[in-house]
């Protein structure tokens, strides 16, 4: 399904008076206005493959209509998503669960519709049908070479399909772990995966990056291998320059302060980017913002303020991606919404006053310091993304776009009631 243009034009033109006059309050009230509102333009989210389809729990999947059903739908999604909001130009593929078949006519595909293919991700915490041996007790770090040698080969073929595609990282996140105390040498654990991962970085093109994903705890639920920001740290250090920590929100014990992690990684040039999402728990894999979005907005403020003290670009020098998953939602709509959330951190980060909050700080001014980013915090910002929408001919209201054009429907009538995304 193609969106057509008109549409969303006319529907824009029915919302634009209430528009116009939001924004004028915030365009007298906000300085940099003009440059919140460039950089809002520029600022683009990578979709995952698998968001595109309904997720699930342990405990089942309750299945939703018009999914899409190969990656070919799966850049059709994205390209909606896209035309909607002008703020999701890529997508992320998860191997195997997508494998490409003509490289060049889904570049093609993908170029066609304004996409292009954010990073790769491998997959060694699943077995595969018609697999002669077991990720049961891990894969990069199982005490067995043959194994681990299985799994350094997956994340190089996942290289290969990546490098086909134009992907210019390789995302990885290990599952290894263990289950019960003296199960596992964790020593050993260590140092089999950090030689394992030697072996994976020297696949890597000179132009790419590795982003070493960390999780404190499940699938399994006594030890990970890779379980916080310090090991992830220090395996990205031992490995080299293209290695960096990719934090993903929901992989922090409960209470974890995750906007002063983001400020040291970015402080050592070792930040890959975001696995957006919330949780009120753990790993809950929720809409972005949709919990806690105080906690987003703190960390746009440590990316904005680190990203420009080093003098980087915010739109590309990061990876931002969005990793959810649930049940009960349509995934077009949740993204939409994490889509949304995202951005609207980003823009209240904009507009704080950094230099009256560095001479609060370089005061002590406590109470004053907490009131400059609240006040931001406290701003409604929603106009500032509508105009960026409007100025990128993208959708005023995106959701609304989403409902009114009756989207879901039409993907229903191409694909059929219960299309299952692959993978899934
Ligand atoms: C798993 O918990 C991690 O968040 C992964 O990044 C991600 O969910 C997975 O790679 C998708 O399969
Ligand atoms: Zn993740
Ligand atoms: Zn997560
Ligand atoms: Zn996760």
């Amino acid at each position: 399904m193609i969106l057509d243009k008109q549409k969303i034009d006319s529907l824009n033109s029915d919302g634009l008076t209430l528009h116009q006059n939001k924004i004028q309050v915030l365009k007298d009230s906000i300085p940099n206005f003009e440059e919140v509102i460039s950089k809002l333009v520029d600022f683009q989210i990578a979709i995952p493959s698998w968001a595109l389809g309904t997720g699930g729990t342990r405990f089942g999947r309750f299945a939703g209509t018009g999914e899409p059903r190969n990656i070919e739908e799966k850049l059709e999604d994205v390209a909606l998503l896209n035309d909607l909001t002008k703020s999701c130009n890529s997508i992320s593929l998860h191997i195997p669960w997508d494998i490409p078949q003509d490289y060049d006519a889904l570049r093609a595909k993908a170029s066609d519709l304004g996409l292009h293919f954010d990073a790769v991700n491998s997959n060694t915490f699943q077995d595969q049908k018609g697999q002669d041996f077991s990720y049961k007790f891990g894969s990069l770090h199982h005490v067995n070479k043959d194994i681990r040698q299985k799994a350094i080969e997956h994340n190089i073929e996942v290289i290969q399909h990546g490098d086909k595609l134009g992907s210019k990282a390789l995302s990885l996140w290990l599952s290894d772990g263990s289950d019960f105390p003296g199960e596992l040498n964790f020593r050993g654990a260590f140092e089999r995966t950090l030689e394992s991962l030697q072996e994976i970085y020297k696949a890597l093109p000179d132009d790419w990056k590795f982003y070493i994903e960390y999780k404190c705890f499940e699938p399994h639920f006594y030890s990970t291998t890779i379980a916080d920001w310090g090991q992830s740290y220090l395996l990205a250090s031992k490995l080299g320059p293209k290695a960096v920590t990719l934090v993903d929100l929901g992989h922090h014990l409960p209470g974890a302060n995750i906007e002063q992690i983001v400020s040291l990684l970015l402080m050592e040039d070792k930040l890959a980017g975001f696995h957006f999402n919330d949780s009120k728990y753990s790993d809950d894999d929720l809409t972005a913002g949709s919990i806690n979005p105080y906690q987003l907005f703190l960390i746009f403020h440590e990316l904005v303020e680190g990203l420009d003290h080093k003098g980087k670009r915010h739109a590309t020098d990061i990876g931002w991606m969005i990793d959810a998953s649930h049940n009960v939602k349509d995934p077009i709509e949740d993204l939409l919404q994490s889509v949304e959330a995202i951005k609207l951190a980003y823009a209240q980060a904009l507009i704080i006053d950094q230099n009256a909050l560095t001479g609060a700080q370089n005061n002590n001014k406590v109470a004053l310091a907490q009131d400059i980013i609240q006040d931001a915090y406290r701003t409604d910002v929603r106009p500032l993304l509508a105009e960026a929408r409007l100025r990128s001919g993208a959708a005023l209201s995106p959701i609304k776009a989403f409902n009114s054009l009756d989207i879901r429907n039409e993907l229903v009538k191409e694909r059929g009631l219960h299309s299952v995304a692959t993978g899934l």
